[in-house]
Parts: structure tokens; sequence; C-alpha cells
């Protein structure tokens, strides 16, 4: 059902239906059918795709050689609150005619900061008034919430990490804000990205007190939701630079460790974006499967980098091979634990229609269903699963099993290679792999 306000926004744009690969019209799912069953399980409730409310509502192109190339039809109002509410507007119509179930939000998307945290308090308990009824009547449910702490001035020199108490602070209470609005919302997950939790120089920094206040400022969330009922997730979403030179959570391995260090894995799990894996020199689908192995991945935040640029360019997925190989690690973790696909990706600065933001949503709507049905085919009629579990059979029997379970030591191992003979040559078949990739794609 499509949702409007008193005016529709994305006129000449109906209800986004799946229509098939034969299909010629560009306002159409080619590959996305949501009720198309891959691996025991709809294509709908597997990926839970959301749209990210900063990228689609609020970003209108600037970049640091200029101003935004849009103008949004919603932000006409001089009023704040009734700029927001037409803002909700044409959130939920987008949302509901893409046909997804989800959005994600920071505080600051849904309505212009006020000057004071009183009086922002206030716009926010307004605006989630005004969208809860949208949800109501949509059926259109919150992924996740999230406080931005890194975009107001007030966080240049970090958000939990900052130097002054004072900051931290207030970080404190802007996140218990947010906290509030999700769980009212029945968010189903909360966020933290750290921006700004990392440094610009080590010279003036003192990393290890740094890290214990921003362990100390998730634990105190964490306990402060938790007491309000919260069921859901916290994800952490690593990135290792930009806005910071070092960003704390640099990756999914190191906020596994940081998690693992502060208690708090039980909790937390990890928000893992393609364009922040490859910021990092990993691929995307090196960290699913390092979050996937930890028992920790939650959700994903899906766009793509820029082979040439190395910035994060947020672009949305267009790269069937990287996706497949992504959904091979989702499918062998049996999908994300409590998270979906959030569409953290935006249109490109010269793209200035209203509509251009429905193509790009399809695009990568089409693109994780495509990749989800060949990585399944790869996984049962492609043999590379078996072709995979084979390079390890030594260590399915004989000493090669007592050594995975801890029944030897290294003497053991130095008799057996002693007495055994030279280990043959054992090819990776790394191309043979890559085929199978190829032929189900
Ligand atoms: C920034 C980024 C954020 C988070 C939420 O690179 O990905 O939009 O997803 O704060
Ligand atoms: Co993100």
């Amino acid at each position: 059902m499509i949702l409007t306000g008193n005016k529709e926004y994305y006129k000449g744009v109906g209800s986004i239906q799946y229509e098939g690969k034969a299909s010629d019209n560009p306002f159409a799912y080619k590959y996305y059918n949501p009720d198309q069953i891959v691996a025991g399980k709809t294509m709908r409730d597997h990926f839970k795709f959301a749209i990210a409310y900063w990228h689609s509502l609020c970003g209108q192109g600037g970049d640091p050689f200029g101003p935004g190339t849009q103008q949004f039809p919603w932000d006409a109002s001089s009023d704040p609150i009734q700029r927001a509410k037409d803002k909700a507007d044409a959130a939920f119509e987008l949302i509901t005619k893409l046909g997804f179930d989800y959005f994600c939000f920071h505080d600051v998307d849904l309505i212009e900061e006020a000057p004071t945290l009183t009086e922002n308090e206030k716009r926010l308990q307004q605006i989630t008034d005004y969208i809860a009824e949208k949800q109501q009547a949509s059926g259109v449910k919150l992924l996740w919430g999230t406080a931005n702490c890194f975009s107001n001035p007030v966080y240049m020199n970090g958000a939990a990490t900052n130097p002054d108490f004072n900051v931290v602070a207030r970080a404190g209470a802007q996140i218990k804000m947010a906290l509030d609005i999700t769980i009212k919302l029945g968010g189903e997950n909360y966020v933290f990205w750290g921006g700004r939790e990392g440094y610009m120089s080590l010279l003036n920094t003192d990393m290890s007190r740094e890290l214990d206040h921003m362990a100390q400022l998730l634990t105190l969330a964490r306990d402060y939701a938790r007491a309000q009922g919260f069921k859901g997730n916290f994800f952490i979403e690593p990135k290792p630079m930009e806005p910071m030179k070092h960003q704390y959570d640099f990756d999914a391995a190191t906020a596994i460790g940081f998690l693992n260090k502060y208690g708090l894995a039980k909790d937390f799990k990890l928000n893992i974006e393609v364009n922040h894996a490859t910021l990092a020199q990993h691929t995307f689908e090196h960290e699913l499967a390092v979050a996937a192995d930890a028992g920790l991945l939650g959700s994903i935040d899906a766009n793509r980098g820029d082979n040439q640029n190395g910035w994060d360019t947020d672009q949305f997925p267009v790269n069937i091979y990287e996706v497949t190989e992504a959904m091979l690690v989702f499918l062998r973790a049996g999908g994300l634990q409590g998270g979906g696909i959030n569409f953290d990706a935006k249109i490109r600065r010269n793209s200035t229609d209203l509509e251009d933001i429905f193509h790009a949503h399809i695009g990568g709507a089409d693109v994780f269903a495509r990749a989800l049905v060949a990585a399944d085919r790869i996984m049962h009629q492609g043999g590379l699963e078996e072709l995979r579990a084979a390079r390890y059979a030594s260590f399915d029997q004989g000493e090669g099993k007592r050594f995975e379970e801890g029944k030897l030591n290294l003497e053991d191992l130095t008799k057996i290679a002693l007495q055994g003979s030279t280990p043959k040559q054992i090819s990776g078949k790394q191309e043979r792999y890559e085929n199978i990739l190829n032929q189900y794609i």
C-alpha cells in the first residue's frame, strides 16, 4: 500500500513491482521478487531492505567543492516542524512505493537539530509522534536508529572519546534521546558509528584512555536501553578513517577485539558496510566473514566504493560478482542476526531528478536478489562447498583430527613429520573456484 501525505512528491512513479528479467520497465524489479523463496526463506525476510533517511531524504549532493544540486520540495516550509513532517511524508511515500519494510535514521535526519538539547528533545518527540502514526498506517518498521554525534562542531575532538568530559556528557544525553525515540518507534536495533571516535594526531591523544571512555559510554547506553525494555541488538559499524585520520572501530577484527576486551560482545554485533571494508583495504566478504566467524554478523550497510578513488563514495551496489561473494558468506552464516540490508548509499551529484532515487534502489535490490540466487545455487549445485571442504579433509580423521581437538603437542607434530613423507604439492585451484562463481552468476 502506498502511503502519501497531503501531496504526492514522487509523481509519475507508482508502486514498484517484480516483473522479471524480461521486463523493460525501468520502474520494476527484474530480480527482487519479495515473495520468492530462496534457501528456505522469502527474499523479503532474507534482506529486510531499508532506506537510509540521511542519504535519500536529506542528502542534496553537496561536496567539498560545491553546494548540493537538489532542492527537495519537502524542504520548502520555513517552519522546522512542518519541514520535518513533509520530509516524513516523502520518506514514507518512497518506502511504500519501493515495497520496502524498513527505514533507518540518525536523530538529526528526522528534524533539524534545535539550538538547545531541551528544545531538541521536544522536537524529536513531536516528529516521532508523527512518524509513529505513519508507521501504524503503513506497517513500515524501524530497522535501526542512531545518534549523529559527528556533524555538530561540538564533537570536533570526538564524542565518547572527547578529551573534555563535558562533551562526553553531551554525547551521552544525545544518545539517550536517540535511544528513547528508537525504542518509541519499535526500533529492532540501535547503531553506533564512531564518526569522530578516533584521532587526527597521536601527539595530542591518549588512545588508551579514549578507548576506555568509549567502552564506558557504550556500556551506559546498553544498560539504559535494557532498563527501558529494549530487546534489540546494538551494532558497532567499523570504518577505518574519514572523517578522522584513524578511527577506533577500524575494521571488523578491531571492533571484535574491542567488544571482547570490554565485555560487550553479548549485546553488541557488527554492522558491516561495503565501502568501509574497502577503505580498510579489505573486501566486503572478508569483513562479513570475520564478523560471521565470531558469531557477530548483525547487519549490512549496502553500497560500494570506487576502485580508483580512496574515499567513501557510498554508491549504490551494482557489482554482481562482489555481492555474490558476499552472499555466499551471508548464506553460510545463516543470514544476519537481527539486522537487514540498509542502502547506505547516495545517488550521484548530477543525478538530479526525484525519480533517480527509485532507479538506485531498484538496482541495488536487484543486485542483492540476483546474488542471493546465484550464491544459493553455487552452494547446492556448484560443488564449491565440497571442493572447499575437501581441502581440509586431512583434519577430518587421524592425527589431523586429534590436532584440531587439541590432543597433540609440538613433540607429537615433530614425530609425525619425521616419520611421514614430504608433503605433496596440492593445488589451491583458485581459478576453478572463480569459474564456478562465474558459471552461476
Ligand atoms: C558513515 C556511515 C554512517 C552510518 C550511520 O560512513 O556509514 O552513515 O551508517 O551513522
Ligand atoms: Co553506514
